[in-house]
């Protein structure tokens, strides 16, 4: 690269964030995130999966709710390319909190949009739209697909699509959004039904745990792996226009099959732990999402390679030596806060907190 470029995240600690992060240190950036002030008081446990990129990046203490912190972080840094992953990206803790999912998701968006316009115009912008924002429109889905969004948190993503669209088209900003589709790995959150699967069946094969606890075992989902869709993120800005693109395998896959492949990895039969839980099931379910990423592929040469069952695979294992290296060094029963720095664990089985970043 020329002339070093300057990324900003939000949400640099989730996920997403920090496959990115990765991602633009290789390429050369210098990668800004934003973060909120209690994770840079409490490092070890709230910045876990950046851990061992700290010293490589700048964090910025700012919130989605403030106007001024958004706009000092902004006004400093000076981003060429802006990350706007952060979000209440739990769906269903949007039906518990409809008000603060929308306050975060939406006016968070428009805030970020509008300083981007106001003091780095010529910032390409990215937001972290999602699949959600379907809902139950049939599959498979592609960019003309109508949105029909099942949730709070996806009518949030709806308006957080149509702000950028519209400050693309109204101020010029070079602002795309990705509709990405559920993406995961060894790094994905406790409260998403992926990992719940995948540390729980390793937890049952070693001992730790005797039941899992599902909701609705029959919702399809796309899943593919989140270190890949970032790379899409990045692509989508190098494109000369902005645009939208749908992120996703093309394959669909159940909760239920999800289970059946963790546990079959370990040589368990799932149906000998599985809880069906009621309280999990949500109010309104997205039955299925298949995405159609042609456009994506077309345009920017992009396509997931990460297959269904090798994701599975990956993320049991990574879970496998996860407790079996807790079990060897005795922590087990000491206070999950020590447990998590090496990664994040969910207090109890259906821990249902909300959490910033995917
Ligand atoms: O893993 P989930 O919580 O992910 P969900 O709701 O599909 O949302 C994720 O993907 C979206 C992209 O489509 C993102 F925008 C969003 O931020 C997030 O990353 O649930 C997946 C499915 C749902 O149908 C849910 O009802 O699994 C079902 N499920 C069944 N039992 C459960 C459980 N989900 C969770 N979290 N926990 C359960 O016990």
């Amino acid at each position: 690269m020329a002339t070093e470029q300057r990324a900003l995240i939000t949400g640099i600690s989730g996920q997403d964030g920090s496959y990115l992060s990765e991602l633009l240190l290789e390429k050369g950036y210098e990668v800004h995130g934003i973060v909120r002030r209690v994770a840079i008081e409490d490092p070890q446990h709230r910045l876990s999966r950046i851990q061992h990129l700290v010293d490589q990046i700048h964090l910025h203490a700012a919130s989605l709710e403030s106007y001024p912190s958004l706009m000092k972080v902004v006004s400093e840094v000076q981003p060429h390319e802006v990350y706007h992953l952060a979000a209440q990206s739990y769906v269903s803790y949007s039906f518990e909190d409809e008000f603060s999912t929308f306050a975060v998701n939406v006016n968070g968006t428009h805030y970020l949009l509008s300083i981007c316009r106001d003091v780095a115009p010529k910032a390409k912008f990215y937001f972290a739209g999602s699949s959600e924002m379907f809902g139950s429109a049939p599959a498979p889905q592609n960019e003309l697909t109508s949105f029909r969004p099942r949730s709070a948190y996806g009518i949030s993503k709806v308006a957080g699509y149509h702000l950028t669209r519209n400050y693309r088209e109204a101020y010029r900003l070079h602002a795309s959004c990705g509709v990405l589709y559920n993406h995961e790995s060894p790094r994905r959150g406790m409260e998403f039904v992926t990992r719940k699967i995948s540390s729980l069946a390793a937890q049952i094969k070693l001992g730790l745990a005797t039941e899992i606890r599902i909701g609705n075992p029959d919702a399809q989902r796309d899943w593919g792996h989140a270190r890949e869709y970032v790379q899409a993120m990045w692509l989508m800005l190098q494109q000369e226009k902005p645009d939208d693109y749908v992120i996703a395998t093309g394959e669909t896959h159940s909760v239920r099959e999800f289970l059946e492949a963790a546990f079959g990895f370990l040589g368990l039969d799932p149906y000998q732990y599985l809880v069906l839980d009621k309280r999990l099931v949500r109010p309104a379910e997205v039955d299925i999402l298949q995405g159609d990423a042609s456009k994506a592929h077309l345009r920017l040469g992009w396509s997931a390679r990460t297959r269904f069952r090798q994701l599975v695979r990956d993320m049991v294992s990574s879970d496998l030596d996860f407790y079996s290296r807790i079990q060897r060094e005795k922590m087990v029963g000491q206070s999950p806060a020590v447990v998590s720095v090496v990664a994040p664990i969910a207090v109890g089985q259906n821990a249902l907190r909300p959490r910033s970043g995917r």
